[in-house]
């Protein structure tokens, strides 16, 4: 019996920017009002965990830290006023809170939850605080209102989704991030219809969902683009992994390096007879975000921005382009609201709609962790699997 204890257990902390992660004791706190603890069974690395690990920001640097936000786990113990889970529940952790009673949450329009907004990510969502502990007795840092990278972590209520245990549990954990958000961009932002074309900027784990939702929906021709061409290996079925067997249903590739003398935005305008009707920027850059509404079909053509800019460009549009019926939106975690969206793809999963086995490139142990780091850096991973 754990309840109401504070547990001892090992996480994987990072102590400073970019430095290997740790294998430590920390000692994990009670959930209090409003609060969930969890075990974790298995976690995934995302590349915003990478963006955020390699951020220097001086002295107000939030480490130690633990990171991860791609997770799936089981309650071992809620705090005061929960009544939606208890012990035993199988559960996604999510980054996006879906609070249910903010203006936000209630809206269909939006999943932005504007009660606990981005600015307490470093800690609870309610308090700002932590519950983890070094073997010092120091506080250490929470990440994206998660923190997955430890056996144990507590989790707030709106953060938290309860799932079908009939879900494999390593294909759940993929929907706790990056897959929820391609799909979600290509099933809800965009509402792709049958027929139409579409061009993904970026072949990461979230534009192969874009790619794999669009496929859904009955998108006729999904256009891939991307720079390394391991990426085309991996839509092929032959990247040298484990599992990536499947397709997500990438039709055809450009890669910019290949398009000498003509723009990729000209070429994809070629191969869709003038644009495609919906573009997706996953990855993160201005300039992609340009040639993606380049490439999106004049009078019609829709934008998706899922990528985060971390360099604070700023976006170039010709306002006549929008005059005429462009349009461009974006979405924070592919405009998903966890507590309705989540169960709806674990459904599609079991109904065998829903591809998720292709993105799981590697699995590891929790104490090769570092391995994960190496393996996104290097471009050689869509998801690896991470065995507590
Ligand atoms: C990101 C999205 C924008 C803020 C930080 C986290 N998503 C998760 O991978
Ligand atoms: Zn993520």
């Amino acid at each position: 019996e754990t309840e109401g204890k504070p547990i001892r257990c090992k996480a994987a902390i990072c102590r400073s920017p970019g430095e290997p992660l740790v294998i430590e004791e920390v000692e994990v706190a009670p959930p209090e009002a409003w609060e969930v603890r969890i075990k974790i069974i298995c976690t995934s690395l995302c590349h915003s965990d990478l963006t955020f690990w390699k951020l220097d920001m001086g002295p107000v640097a939030a480490f130690p830290r633990i990171f991860g936000h791609e997770a799936v786990g089981v309650v071992e113990s809620v705090g005061e006023h929960v009544e939606e889970l208890r012990e035993g529940d199988t559960v996604l952790p999510v980054f996006q809170p879906d609070c249910g009673e903010c203006r936000d949450c209630k809206s269909q329009k939006s999943n932005d939850c504007s009660k606990f907004p981005i600015a307490h990510y470093i800690g609870m969502p309610r308090d700002g605080t932590s519950r983890f502990k070094d073997s010092n007795g120091q506080p250490v840092h929470h990440f994206l209102f998660v923190s997955s990278f430890t056996e144990y972590t507590v989790v707030d209520v709106a953060n938290v989704v309860k799932i079908s245990s009939d879900i494999p549990v390593e294909k759940a954990c993929l929907l706790s991030c990056g897959v929820s958000t391609g799909v979600g961009a290509a099933w809800k932002v965009a509402e792709v219809e049958e027929g139409s074309t579409v061009a993904i900027f970026g072949l990461g784990a979230v534009g192969l969902a874009v790619a794999e939702g669009a496929r859904l929906r009955g998108a006729s021709k999904i256009i891939g683009v991307d720079l390394n061409p391991a990426k085309f290996e991996i839509e092929r079925g032959i990247f040298a992994t484990s599992n990536a067997g499947k397709k997500f249903g990438v039709t055809d590739f450009v890669n910019p390096a290949a398009c000498s003398g003509i723009s990729v935005s000209q070429v994809i305008q070629e191969m869709t007879d003038g644009g495609a009707d919906y573009c997706f920027e996953c990855i993160g850059l201005a300039s992609l975000m340009q040639d993606a509404i380049c490439s999106s079909r004049q009078g019609w053509g829709r934008t998706v921005i899922l990528g985060v800019e971390m360099h604070g460009s700023p976006l170039s549009i010709n306002p006549n382009e929008i005059l005429r019926g462009k349009t461009v939106t974006g979405s924070i975690f592919g405009g998903v609201k966890a507590k309705s969206d989540i169960p709806f793809f674990v459904k599609k999963y079991l109904h065998k709609e829903l591809n998720l086995d292709g993105f799981i490139t590697h699995e590891i142990g929790f104490q090769e962790i570092n391995k994960a780091f190496d393996l996104l850096l290097q471009g050689k991973s869509l998801r690896c699997i991470i065995w507590m």
